[in-house]
């Protein structure tokens, strides 16, 4: 038996790991524009480049469309700063950004058919304005003013879930449940790097891998859950996983548009095919905080999210609309004065809302009363009580 010296044990332990500034970040290796693992079909700097596998699957796009594309994630991000900006004005309770994972969620989302179903995270507005939802109900959400958000049925758009994971089950056994009344539509679950550990997660590829489900596990690799880095999700790249339930696993790059859309066109037809269900792992990056209770400088380095900077998922975009003359100065000059108006919607629409009710949350805890409820209900009162004071005081 060979002893390890403490050094080397430590080292080893170590590996992968470098000090920046005084936070330790995990070094990490960035897929690359040419890495075959990565579909790509518009790189960084705006170029189209060929995909034997997945240019039929956008083959047919308009300029039009293409300029909607661009159009969704512009506004989508606009509403979200609108929206983090509202949480710091005291509006909002809470805000989960999706800043950077625009073309994720906008080329995910278009790609998906009026009668498909999707489950998402907490993360996934772009995914919610492409299915109609109003941003407004969103916002009411969290602010807690609105039970959970909206009528799922209306858009085929599930409520926001945020017990992680949880969602892919549902949408396990709802994809089973429309295969079963021989529906040609198909489903979407939604969720994150980190999700990607919980036993629900599992489950859910095993159940849908056996019952040959018509659903599509759309994983946004953002590399961070809350302050963990992917290294400690995983040893092998999140798509490769797909093949230990048997079947297909497809690594795209998260930041562009165009490929999220085919590649999702493609997952999305199998499922309706009957060929069950597939992964797709959107390559991207989570630019913000993990909410607004967040702060990102406490453990990931800067320099992280500049080199992300320049893979920008809407810059590209406008790169390549402007090289192929798809797009003049009028068009983004009216689509910033939509983007204000909507910002400006948003904002009146949150501050016209009520104030959330603050022992709303213990009813319907049971239909009649409980001990433990009524103990924790007069708990908070006298909590919130001894703000009095100080209220009055001013
Ligand atoms: C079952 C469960 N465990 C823990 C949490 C706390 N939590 C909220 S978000 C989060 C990280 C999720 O990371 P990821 O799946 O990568 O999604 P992202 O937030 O990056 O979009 C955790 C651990 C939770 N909401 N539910
Ligand atoms: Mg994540």
């Amino acid at each position: 038996m060979t002893v390890e010296s403490t050094a080397a044990r430590k080292s080893r332990r170590s590996a992968g790991t470098k000090s920046t500034a005084g936070k330790t970040t995990t070094a990490r290796k960035t897929p690359s524009s040419t890495d075959p693992e990565l579909v790509q079909l518009l790189t960084p700097e705006g170029k189209r480049v060929k995909n034997a596998e997945y240019d039929k699957y956008v083959a047919g796009i308009t300029p039009d469309e293409l300029r909607g594309l661009y159009r969704d994630m512009v506004l989508t991000r606009r509403f979200d700063a609108e929206a983090t900006s509202l949480q710091r004005q005291g509006e909002l309770g809470l805000w989960a950004s999706l800043l950077g994972q625009e073309a994720a969620q906008i080329g995910s989302g278009r790609a998906t058919r009026e009668d498909d179903y999707v489950f998402p995270t907490y993360r996934e507005h772009g995914v919610a304005w492409c299915r109609g939802v109003d941003p407004t109900n969103l916002l009411g959400m969290f602010r807690g003013v609105n039970n959970g958000g909206w009528d799922p049925n209306s858009n085929n758009f599930q409520l926001y879930t945020i017990v992680i994971g949880s969602q892919t089950l549902h949408a396990t056994g709802y994809a089973m449940g429309i295969a079963k009344d021989g529906a040609d539509s198909a489903v979407i679950a939604y969720f994150g790097d980190g999700a990607s550990s919980q036993g629900d997660v599992a489950e859910s590829f095993t159940f849908s891998a056996v019952y040959n489900a018509p659903v599509v596990f759309f994983c946004q690799n953002n590399q961070w859950a809350i302050s963990e880095p992917t290294e400690k999700q995983t040893r092998v790249p999140l798509y490769q996983r797909a093949q230990g339930y048997g079947f297909p696993g497809v690594r795209v790059d998260g930041n562009d548009v165009l490929a999220c859309l085919a590649v999702t066109k493609w997952a999305l037809e199998r499922a309706r095919a009957g060929e069950g269900p597939t992964l797709v792992e959107a390559y991207t990056y989570r630019m913000g905080a993990h909410t607004t209770s967040d702060d990102p400088t406490k453990y990931r380095a800067d320099e992280e999210r500049e080199a992300w900077e320049a893979k920008d998922p809407i810059l590209r975009v406008r790169r390549y609309l402007e090289a192929s003359n798809h797009a003049d100065e009028g068009f983004f000059a009216e689509l910033e004065a939509e983007s204000e108006a909507l910002g400006k919607r948003v904002r009146e629409a949150v501050r016209a809302m009520p104030d959330p009710d603050h022992f709303a949350i213990f009813e319907n805890v049971y239909a009649d009363g409980h001990a433990l409820v009524d103990e924790e209900r007069a708990q908070f009162a006298a909590y919130q009580a001894s703000f009095a004071d100080v209220e009055g005081g001013h």
